[in-house]
This record gives structure tokens, C-alpha cells and sequence, in this order.
């Protein structure tokens, strides 16, 4: 048959944009318990269903249903309900000393904080995590010190990366921290060589990946797939999907009529696609994916479907390119909320432990910033001294770099 119809190019568009409202049916959502849980040693294309549909463990009157309700204590989940409160508390107070100028950015987790914290308890602590600037909630599950980590952000002479980073982009490599780097993607086949090296070295420790929606239209994302499945890499291959990438709706980074977790099985990589707002499926997920690396299985790609609730960064306003109440249309809920209801339903938390634990971590953060600013902030120009800045370019220092040094006079 001939055609006459011109060609036209398909732009993909949010259904919302300000003013109006998302049509969140674009996701492709299961109803709790429904989908099959195989056995660990499933081979990759034999999670191709499971790529297309939804793990979700919390029902909607926040009962834990289906083959994926993890085997978890109440004292790890309550453990979790902390990591993800103190993340989201911690968000909110450096939001307020970004916007007082201690600090001169900084970036939220809202609404992700299931993810990171279940998966940190999930794993050992010493599985190296190759994190994006949006996983603090690892930091929190691993109970790293706080005024570091504000030291950090406000740039001050406590900072242990001595000023050289824009805030957030923290380094921890005792709490199994890789060094937050500024170009997207790139971590995420650092992870896959990281687990490569581990299996090299008969070790037992494995890696577990880190990338947004929108990153994952990097040519590493494709690179680090391409390793992780030819050498059965021990890697958690984890695509946060969050729907956006600053203003770019997860459509355009390729998500539309498709999900992430379908690229791991055209990959030959076992993949699942879960509800990253249940903490409990984060965590069997994460468990599960866990034991096929230790088991020389290979890798796993995990598909998290969650909302971006707050801002990209302290730069950016959503209210321009989405609707304002977005977040609360999402049709997977606040992590939080849905863990708290169902520790509640088992008698494991009530409102008032709730307000206690809101009170208590709100004390350490504020306790923590105190102590942090006592090695001052950006405000008051507390900062390391130039001269640092020519160290740890390369292990010597080389000649150039002691005349420029000098040339500054420091
Ligand atoms: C290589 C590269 N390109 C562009 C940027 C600018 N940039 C920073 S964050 C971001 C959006 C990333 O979105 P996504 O991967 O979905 O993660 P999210 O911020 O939603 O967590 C962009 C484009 C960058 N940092 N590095």
C-alpha cells in the first residue's frame, strides 16, 4: 500500500504539566502479592513478566501479602522506619541552611527514602555501594555520623573532602560510600568492574549500583550492562525511577510504552521492576537479588517505580514544569506513611512512638549541626585553605603544580 502521510516525529510529553493534572495510568502497576516471586536461579529471560509488572509486598490497608513478603524481624523494620525518618528530617533541616546560605546547594531524597534504606539493610555493610547524589538514605540504614556528613555540605574546615565538592557529593568508604561523582552514570559501571574485581579475588563482598531514570540514557548504563551480564558480575544493577530528571518526564529518557527493567532482560540480566515506595518489597527484592550475586548467579537490575516528591536540587522549580500537588496523586503513597501503617498494624508503632522518634531525630540533627558548626559554614567563610586545593591532584605533587601553587603566594 502506498503512503502518502508525511512523517512525523514523536516528541513524548507528561501527561501533567502546571496547572493540570497526571494521568499516572501510564504505569503499569500490580495490585499487592500478585506477582510470582521464582527461585534465585532463575534463568534472566524467564523474568521477563516480572520485568513488566510490579512487585509490591503492602497492600492498601498496609498488610504484607504475596510470595515477596520478606522474612524480616519487627526490629529491623523499626530500625528502618528510623533510617527513613532521620533521611527525611535531615533533607528538611539542610534545606533550611541552604536556603540561610550556610550551605550553597543541596539536594532532597523526598519520597525515595524506602529505596536506599531498605537495600542498605538488605546487604553486609561492607558490599560497596556506588550511590547518585539522592541515596542518603544508605548513609542513614548505615548509621553514619552526621556532622561529617554536614561538615561536608557546608564546606567548612571539618569537611573531609576539604572543600573540593559541591555538597552532597559525599565520599564514605568505610560505610561502603563510593565517592559521589558529578557526571552522571558514570558510577554505575565503576560498580560493575568493582564486583568483577571482587570475583576476581574470590572475595565475597558484592556491589550494588546506583542511577536515575533520566541517567540511564548514558551510553554507561548500555556499557555497564553489556560487563555486568558477560562476566556474571556480583552487582545490583538498582534504576531509580523517580518519573523525572529535573524537568524531563521519565518518557523522554526512553520509559514510555516500556519500563527500565525490561532493558536488563534484552541484556540477557535477571530483572525485576518494584514498588520502591513498600519498604518490605524493597528489601526482599533487594535480598533476593543479593543472594543471586553471592551465588555466583550474576547480576540483577531492580527497576524501583517511586516519585521525585521534592525538587530536583535546591536550584530547580517544579512548579514550572509540573503540577504542584503531583506528589500526593502518586498512586504508590509516601514510603513512610505505608511502613508506619503497617508497624501499626502489628503492634510494633503507635502515633506516639512516632511523634517520640520525629522528636528524637530532629534533636540528633540539630545536635549534629551544632557540632558541625563549630567548624564554621559557607556563611561565615570557614573554609579550608587554598593551598589544599593543589593536593591529591595526583599522589606527588608535581613540579607545575608547586609553581602554581607558589605563584599564589600560599
Ligand atoms: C553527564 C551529565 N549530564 C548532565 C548532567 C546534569 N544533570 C544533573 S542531574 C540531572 C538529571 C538526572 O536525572 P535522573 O537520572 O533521573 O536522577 P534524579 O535526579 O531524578 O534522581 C542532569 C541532567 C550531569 N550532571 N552529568
Amino acid at each position: 500500500m502506498p503512503h502518502s502521510e508525511p512523517l512525523r516525529l514523536h516528541v513524548p510529553e507528561p501527561t501533567g504539566r502546571p496547572g493540570q493534572t497526571t494521568d499516572f495510568s501510564y504505569l503499569r502497576l500490580s495490585p499487592a502479592g500478585e506477582v510470582r516471586r521464582p527461585e534465585v536461579d532463575v534463568t534472566p529471560v524467564d523474568t521477563r513478566d516480572i520485568a513488566y509488572s510490579l512487585i509490591r509486598v503492602l497492600d492498601e490497608h498496609g498488610n504484607a501479602v504475596g510470595p515477596w513478603a520478606p522474612d524480616i524481624s519487627i526490629e529491623t523494620l523499626r530500625a528502618g522506619m528510623r533510617a527513613m525518618m532521620k533521611t527525611r528530617i535531615f533533607d528538611s533541616r539542610m534545606l533550611i541552611a541552604q536556603r540561610q546560605k550556610k550551605m550553597s546547594f543541596y539536594m532532597q531524597s523526598l519520597g525515595e527514602e524506602a529505596i536506599g534504606a531498605a537495600q542498605a539493610m538488605a546487604l553486609n555493610r561492607d558490599d560497596m555501594c556506588f550511590p547518585t547524589y539522592r541515596q542518603q538514605s544508605i548513609l542513614m540504614a548505615r548509621d553514619v555520623p552526621l556532622h561529617g556528613l554536614i561538615c561536608q555540605l557546608m564546606s567548612n574546615e571539618g569537611d573531609p573532602l576539604k572543600g573540593r565538592q559541591l555538597p552532597v557529593m559525599y565520599s564514605i568508604k568505610e560505610a561502603g560510600f563510593f565517592s559521589i561523582s558529578g557526571n552522571l552514570a558514570t558510577q554505575y559501571i565503576q560498580a560493575v568492574g568493582w564486583a568483577m574485581a571482587s570475583a576476581i579475588k574470590n572475595d565475597t563482598k558484592i556491589a550494588s549500583a546506583w542511577i536515575g531514570d533520566g541517567a540511564t540514557a548514558e551510553a554507561d548504563f548500555d556499557t555497564a550492562l553489556t560487563f555486568a551480564h558477560v562476566y556474571h558480575a556480583p552487582v545490583i544493577l538498582n534504576v531509580v525511577n523517580n518519573q523525572w530528571a529535573i524537568s524531563t518526564f521519565q518518557a523522554i529518557a526512553g520509559g514510555e510504552n516500556t519500563t527500565f527493567a525490561a532493558r536488563g532482560v534484552g541484556c540477557g540480566i535477571a530483572s525485576l521492576r518494584v514498588d520502591g515506595n513498600d519498604f518490605l518489597a524493597v528489601y526482599a527484592a533487594s535480598k533476593w537479588a543479593a543472594e543471586r550475586a553471592r551465588s555466583n548467579l550474576g547480576p540483577t537490575l531492580i527497576e524501583w517505580v517511586t516519585y521525585r516528591a521534592g525538587p530536583h536540587s535546591t536550584s530547580d522549580d517544579p512548579s514550572k514544569y509540573r503540577p504542584l500537588d503531583d506528589a500526593n496523586h502518586f498512586p504508590l503513597g509516601d514510603p513512610i506513611a505505608r511502613l508506619k501503617q503497617y508497624l501499626i498494624n502489628q503492634g510494633a508503632w503507635s502515633e506516639q512512638e512516632h511523634e517520640d522518634t520525629q522528636k528524637e531525630l530532629e534533636a540528633m540533627v540539630i545536635a549534629a549541626q551544632k557540632e558541625a558548626e563549630k567548624f564554621g559554614s559557607l556563611a561565615d567563610n570557614h573554609v579550608f585553605s587554598p593551598a589544599e586545593m593543589f593536593e591529591d591532584i595526583y599522589e606527588q605533587m608535581p613540579e607545575h603544580l608547586r609553581q602554581q601553587r607558589q605563584q599564589l603566594g600560599i
